[in-house]
């Protein structure tokens, strides 16, 4: 029992390290994270963010304290009928920006700790099979929000179109 807590303790030591050391190094861009409150009781939730990869890598999966579990998620339609499925990850070509968003692929939260409230936010860790992990802090929008409301000055949930920013 006791060396089995010792390793758990190294493990996490080690783990932090890396982390760390990554976030430094990392060229991967990560902006407009957002999710949206959760209604009621609501076990799960989606959460949303823009990648950008200068060099191309590929998103891998993702981890938050807010949740059990954090998966990849791909929606689509299928005979008129939206259907979620897990991926094992997302290809981010070099230099091209990729939302996710309602609709699309999402970051899927089960189990949540707490439901989620506007206004408040939670730290999210994206892994990338180049770049590593990749900390971000995610803002909760209101329920049925399409978007981040900081992006484009305001109004996100007006047409449900946010037209992305190019610099
Ligand atoms: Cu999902």
């Amino acid at each position: 029992m006791r060396s089995t807590l010792l390793a758990l303790g190294a493990s996490f030591i080690i783990g932090f390290s890396s982390v760390t050391a990554t976030a430094q190094s990392s060229d991967v861009e990560v902006k407009d994270a957002w999710a949206r409150a959760t209604p009621g009781g609501a076990q799960t939730a989606a959460a949303y963010v823009t990648v950008t990869s200068p060099t191309g890598d590929r998103l891998t999966g993702a981890s938050t304290p807010a949740a059990q579990k954090a998966d990849i998620h791909s929606m689509s339609m299928d005979n008129g009928v939206m259907k979620m499925r897990q991926v094992d990850g997302i290809d981010l070509p070099a230099g091209q920006a990729v939302t996710l968003k309602p609709g699309g692929y999402h970051i899927m939260l089960t189990g949540l700790a707490k439901p989620l409230q506007q206004g408040q936010s939670f730290p999210l860790t994206l892994d990338f099979a180049k770049a590593g992990a990749q900390q971000v802090m995610v803002t909760v929008e209101k329920v049925g929000s399409m978007g981040p409301a900081t992006q484009s000055g305001g109004d996100a949930t007006g047409s449900g179109m946010t037209m992305p920013m190019h610099h």
